[in-house]
């Protein structure tokens, strides 16, 4: 059992006021919180070990650089990689997509090859595909979606040939909220001789993700969704793969020699990290991490199924109202993304700003979604540890305040 008030107590952003009415942060998919313990990792590192890592002989060269990548063995704890050299710390979500995209498909992409992404995906695991296909002459297809918005294996089955060389997935929708079953269309794409790649950004903070068992070839994350730092996150990849993969930034810190016309690259996984990393941020995941695995991402993951039911079984009772992706909470992550009949969803979010809530609205960087779900864009409440069912009364009744307000 979780001990919210224990958590809320942590975190002390949620403890204020905002335009009078006490914080309901509802827009934990966009950016999650901060509790003091991981404030206190990034803080303790500039107050005490402040150094660059990997190049000085000195004691505080020595205590950032272990701290550093004591963080990366965090990570791949997490994730369950086979060696810790399989985690390449990035900027987040997108640097590593991009990574994965410009190195891996770059060297293995020929014309008339496939890639195979879905109408469901963020931007960050469409375009840096569209962009390598038109580079390449590939062909980019897109799985469908079934009514609820799902991805199934039937369909996968459908579109991955023997041609598709890239299968790329985001493991949970940022807008449906919907669970991809990776586990069994990474069976078909490796049957077919294809890589999956994995967009885990909405997934790794409330998922218990074990690389191993989704014999996910690549699986990339970001560190500010799941109570760290922005700025900060990780690829993983099978060692074999990155063992023959070329970096794609070059610079200081990722060289083994360097001649006057040619050089030689350090071992995983430093070769993928060129110029100075960000020390402290990514040493403040690892303590995200801790506090992650200390609440336990089983029972977060429990939570957030309990406040999605919550909030869509309260939702349904409000007329004009409708929600996208799968009713049934188990089948999806703790976010509920609506529409407002009459309303735009800008309005929404900002009636219900007036009253402290925060919501995110827009495309969600899906457009292609948007266009699928035939609207434009979408409000969305989305749900993490801390949050309680009270807020999820609050915005209910913000939702019912923003109907009065247009008259509806
Ligand atoms: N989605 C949202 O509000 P970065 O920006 O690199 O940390 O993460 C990108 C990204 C990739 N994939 C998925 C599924 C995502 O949800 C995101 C970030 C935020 O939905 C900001 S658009």
């Amino acid at each position: 059992m979780m001990d919210i008030q224990k958590i809320r107590s942590d975190f002390k952003i949620l403890d204020q006021n905002v335009n009078d009415k006490p914080l309901v942060y509802l827009d934990n998919a966009a950016t999650s919180q901060t509790p003091k313990q991981v404030i206190d990792a990034l803080v303790g590192y500039y107050e005490l070990d402040n150094a660059n890592v990997h190049r000085g002989v000195h004691t505080l060269a020595g205590r950032a650089t272990d701290a550093y990548e004591a963080a990366r063995a965090k990570v791949a704890r997490f994730l369950n990689a086979r060696v810790t050299s399989e985690i390449i710390f990035t900027r987040g979500t997108t640097t590593a997509l991009n990574l994965v995209a410009d190195s891996y498909g770059e060297a293995n992409i020929s014309a008339g090859d496939e890639i195979v992404i879905s109408y469901l995906e963020h931007h960050s695991n469409l375009i840096p595909w569209q962009q390598l296909a038109k580079r390449k002459g590939a062909i980019l297809k897109y799985l469908d979606l079934e009514k609820d918005g799902t991805i199934t294996v039937e369909q996968a089955e459908q579109v991955i040939t023997e041609k598709t060389k890239i299968v790329a997935l985001a493991h949970v929708s940022n807008v449906l909220g919907s669970i991809t079953p990776i586990k069994e269309i990474a069976k078909v794409a490796h049957k077919h001789g294809a890589v999956i790649v994995v967009d885990g950004a909405q997934a790794v903070p409330h998922l218990k993700v074990d690389v191993q068992d989704l014999d996910a070839d690549f699986y990339a994350f970001s560190g500010h969704k799941m109570l760290g730092p922005t700025g900060t996150g990780a690829l993983y990849g099978k060692r074999e793969l990155l063992e023959d993969m070329e970096p794609t930034e070059f610079g200081g810190e990722m060289i083994d020699f360097v001649e006057l016309y040619d050089s030689t690259w350090k071992e995983l996984p430093w070769k993928f990290e060129p110029g100075t990393p960000i020390i402290g941020g990514q040493i403040a995941l690892g303590a995200a991490i801790d506090y992650l695995e200390a609440v336990g991402i089983d029972h977060i993951h429990q939570h957030e199924i309990e406040l999605a039911g919550y909030a869509i079984e309260k939702m349904q009772t409000i007329s004009g109202l409708e929600i996208y992706g799968p009713l049934d909470p188990v089948k999806r992550c703790g976010l509920v993304t609506f529409n407002l009949t009459g309303v735009h969803p800008h309005d929404v979010a900002t009636v219900l700003d007036e009253e402290g809530i925060a919501i995110r609205a827009g495309h969600h960087c899906a457009q292609p979604l948007m266009k699928w779900l035939d609207t434009s864009s979408t409000a969305r409440a989305s749900f993490y540890l801390y949050n309680t069912k009270e807020e999820i009364d609050a915005l209910i009744q913000g939702l019912e305040l923003t109907k009065e307000y247009f008259g509806l």
